[in-house]
Order: structure tokens, then C-alpha cells, then sequence
């Protein structure tokens, strides 16, 4: 893929990123749910036919670089769809999608050594664009990471900056880092270490009450058939990327529930 149209691309989209909200609100329509695909393009090309052919929205919960073999296609041609679906598509931001990370999981290096540094920093700028979370039919709500310490009420997410190369947000960290365990009650300190959490049932009890949530679906963490469950079903863990020795996978969400998953290999 050469540069110019790479350019062309990342122009082109970063207006609408810089418009839509830090928390999106999808009410309309039903959705194809995709978690981390980290250069996994093969997948991400399965999601985007899967969900046209069926008539769904799409959604991904971020992580697009770093990691897997064809990170450049793979963040390009989301991009790419961003601009014809327009509202049907909604990217999240990863953890992933940070100045951090990229320095040593690999895409920085990838575009260096293809490109240059400056078509990294479009790449890093347009991230720092992307928005933080979603809400689906008033009670579905998604996120790359999971709940955050400090955060009571959703509308809390919209406060959180845009243009942070990486997140200096705490809320905005949290929201991209945090992991849930059922061995806690409400937050603790992540092995991830840098300001990441450990949510709890409490805490997640507590969050999706204060905020008549039904569901929490995220992604951040590889599960052994690319998905996953906790605090009695209504967490769920989804993961799409062939590179861990997984099946990835995508949730089919109908009316704010759960239809199926659907596997993507
Ligand atoms: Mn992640």
C-alpha cells in the first residue's frame, strides 16, 4: 500500500473521529462485536463480509496494531470502511492505540521501517481521536478494558480528553487497561502494572446498577474459543485474533442481547 493513499485515508477520517463523542450512542440496528485483531487483517475481513451479509452494524472493541502480521492492512482497511459505513462502523480505542505501546509491540517499528516516523504520527494523532466507549440500546455497554475507578456515571466518559497520545486520563487508562476478576470485590491493582486495575463484582455490580446496564462487553484479554463470561453472564469477554492459539470470535447482539458468537476462523 503505498504512502500517499495511506495519507489520503487518515485525512480523510480524522474529522470524523475528532466529531463523534468519547461515548457513543448506537441504538439503532443490531451489531457484529469484535475484540482485539492486533494485525489479524484475514479476521477482520471474515468480521466486515459477516456482518454485510447479515445486515449488522459492526462494532470493534480496539487493539488493531502491534503484535500480528499485517498491522498496516489491517488499521487501513478499518479506516478505509470507516469512511463508507460512517455510523454503521464504530472503533474503539485499544490500549493499543497509544504512543506506548506502538514504540514496543511492533507498529511503530512497521511504519518506520516501511514509511517513515512522520506517517507514524498521523497514525498516533488519528488514535488519540478514536472514542473510549459505547452504549447500544440504552443498556449495553462496551469498552476495550472495563470499568474504571472514579467513573459513576457513563456521561463521565465524555469528559475525558481527546488528542492524548497516550491517555493521562485516569478514567480514560482505566477504561482501556482495566481487567475484571470474580476474586475481588471491588478494585485492586492490575499485574499490568501503570495505573491498571483489577475491577471486582462490587464495583461492577455497583457501576451497572447506578447506570440500568444489563450487559458489559469488552475485550483485552485472549480466551481459549475467543470468548468468555463473569459476574454471572453479564460480562463478557470477546477476543478475534488467530495469533494466540485461539478461535477468534464475534458476538451477534440482537436487541441488546446476546444472539450468538459466531466464530471468525
Ligand atoms: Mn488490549
Amino acid at each position: 500500500m503505498d504512502r500517499s493513499s495511506i495519507v489520503n485515508i487518515l485525512e480523510a477520517v480524522e474529522p470524523i473521529f475528532e466529531k463523534e463523542p468519547q461515548l457513543i450512542i448506537g441504538d439503532i440496528g443490531d451489531f457484529l462485536i469484535v475484540g482485539d485483531t492486533h494485525g489479524d487483517y484475514e479476521t477482520t475481513l471474515k468480521a466486515l463480509k459477516y456482518a454485510e451479509k447479515e445486515g449488522l452494524r459492526l462494532l470493534f472493541l480496539g487493539d488493531y496494531v502491534d503484535r500480528g502480521p499485517r498491522q498496516v492492512e489491517n488499521i487501513v482497511t478499518l479506516l478505509e470502511s470507516k469512511l463508507s459505513w460512517r455510523n454503521n462502523l464504530i472503533l474503539l480505542r485499544g490500549n493499543h492505540e497509544t504512543v506506548s505501546m506502538n514504540r514496543w509491540y511492533g507498529f511503530m517499528d512497521i511504519v518506520y521501517h516501511k514509511y517513515d516516523l512522520e506517517l507514524y504520527e498521523l497514525f498516533a494523532r488519528l488514535f488519540s481521536k478514536l472514542p473510549y466507549a459505547a452504549l447500544i440500546n440504552g443498556k449495553v455497554f462496551t469498552v476495550h478494558g472495563g470499568i474504571a475507578e472514579g467513573l459513576k456515571k457513563i456521561d463521565q466518559v465524555n469528559s475525558i480528553p481527546k488528542g492524548e497520545l497516550d491517555p493521562l486520563d485516569k478514567i480514560g487508562l482505566q477504561l482501556l487497561w482495566n481487567d475484571p476478576s470474580e476474586d475481588i470485590e471491588w478494585f485492586a491493582p492490575s499485574w499490568r502494572g501503570g495505573g491498571a486495575k483489577l475491577y471486582g463484582w462490587r464495583a461492577f455490580n455497583e457501576f451497572m446498577e447506578e447506570n440500568k446496564l444489563e450487559l458489559l462487553v469488552r475485550a483485552h484479554e485472549p480466551q481459549p474459543n475467543g470468548y468468555g463470561e463473569l459476574f454471572n453472564g453479564r460480562l463478557k469477554t470477546v477476543f478475534s485474533c488467530r495469533f494466540y492459539g485461539i478461535t477468534p470470535s464475534a458476538i451477534v447482539l440482537e436487541d441488546g442481547l446476546v444472539k450468538n458468537v459466531v466464530s471468525l476462523e
